[in-house]
């Protein structure tokens, strides 16, 4: 069997999505995420100009081959761009296997590790009563954990608050911009955990996304107060460029600590699970180098005792989300995976078998991925720029956002 096609379908249902479409000569096909939010473009540039020539007569079994082919032969190593396109031929040469195989892709990883895959919601308010509301209704669904962030008083407009169905940061093509204050937040935290643990007891798990917005002792100083609430992770309290960073607020306080969204290879991690810093690692499918190269980070943290909590925002498809769960129920050290329900019309565009039940996800037990592409749908959707936020102090120094 050799690949006979590849293309790239850039689509916008109510946001963008890059997606690879493979052939094989024997009409097989496989999909893969290829979705990089803000950057879109620059990901199917790299596809269809230089990696879609080279894949053409290629075997689509030799998946490892692939991968070290497109990797080492980029000469460039890393960064979103080029992992995210490596990522999308991985996530579907996986797909390809699967279905020759007439095999789930988790059953080619190993089999089931676990029943279901463990998900958060994301709760939000404007206040700690609409927040309240907002884990409530997570808790009617059936959710297990959820992650609660709130907008400290006097502060709008920041990350993790929204009062649409679908939350959906990216919006203008220039970026918006958005003002932070660290006094007000590290300030007013700590009561929305307290309010949520008087209101739903010890049982359920929460975590809660800083987005990179602290300084390492800022960020001590947090987890510390926290303690008490008995988090299940917080989330990339200080920017993870300099890994070393953690060791400061690890010394500090024993609130768990999960970091990892924007990496994209096994070096952006290798001191933060070698040496322990952290207790999740939320790389995911699509940015990381696709499902072989996170399961070799996955297979590092294991030996750490760090498990796994991938990212799974609407930015990532549903591509990306079907095979994160095969990935999570084949692995030993699942931790929790992120799920934010896509729009009617991404559903639509992005036909799949996973189910939430109970607070679980099941992926498809379809052969292969148990996802696809219906690309007339995605004809619908044409691309639409649109970039994340930005964000500034009060005196108007640039920030993270
Ligand atoms: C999360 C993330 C996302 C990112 C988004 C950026 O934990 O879900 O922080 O919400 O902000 O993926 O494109
Ligand atoms: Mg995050």
């Amino acid at each position: 069997m050799r690949i006979a096609s590849a293309r790239v379908v850039v689509c916008s249902p109510g946001r963008n999505f890059v997606t690879l479409k493979i052939e094989t000569d024997e009409g097989v096909t496989g999909v893969g995420d290829a979705t990089l939010n803000g950057r879109e473009m620059a990901v199917a540039a790299y596809l269809t100009e230089h990696v879609i020539p080279a894949l053409i007569g290629r075997d689509p079994a030799r998946i490892e081959d692939t991968w070290q082919y497109l990797y080492r032969g980029a000469y460039w190593r890393r960064g979103p761009v080029t992992m995210s396109a490596i990522a999308a031929v991985d996530t579907a040469l996986w797909d390809i296997k699967g279905k020759v195989a007439g095999l789930p892709v988790y059953q080619l990883l190993g089999g089931r590790s676990r029943e279901g895959v463990t998900v958060y919601g994301h709760a939000n308010g404007t206040s700690v009563p609409s927040l309240l509301e907002s884990v409530a209704r997570f808790v009617e669904q059936g959710y297990r954990a959820v992650r609660i962030q709130a907008s400290p008083p006097g502060m709008t407009d920041i990350y993790g608050i929204s009062t649409a169905p679908i939350y959906e940061p990216a919006s203008s093509a220039i970026p918006s911009e958005t003002i932070w204050s660290t006094p007000a937040y590290l300030d007013f935290i700590p009561s929305i955990f307290a309010a949520v643990r008087a209101e739903f007891g010890p049982s359920l798990r929460l975590t809660h996304d800083v987005h990179h917005r602290l300084t390492p002792i800022e960020a001590a100083r947090l987890g510390r107060a926290l303690e008490p609430y008995a988090l299940t992770w917080l989330e990339d309290p200080v920017p993870a460029e300099s890994q070393e960073a953690y060791r400061l607020i690890r010394q500090h306080t024993t609130t768990p600590l999960a970091v990892g969204e924007v990496f994209n290879s096994i070096w952006d991690a290798s001191t933060l699970i070698s040496e322990q810093l952290i207790d999740y690692i939320r790389a995911t499918v699509v940015h990381a180098g696709g499902i072989t190269h996170l399961r070799r980070v996955f297979d590092l943290a294991a030996l750490h005792h760090v498990r796994t909590g991938s990212h799974g925002a609407t930015d990532l498809s549903p591509v990306c989300m079907s095979a994160a769960l095969h990935l999570d129920l084949a692995i030993p050290n699942f931790g929790l995976q992120e799920y934010m329900p896509h729009s009617a019309e991404t559903d639509a565009v992005f036909p799949h078998g996973y189910r939430f039940e109970a607070g679980y996800l099941h992926p498809s037990e379809e052969p292969g991925l148990g996802v696809d592409i219906d690309e007339a749908e995605a004809a619908r959707y044409p691309y639409r720029a649109a970039s994340l936020p930005v964000a500034r102090l009060e005196d108007g120094t640039m920030h993270n956002w």
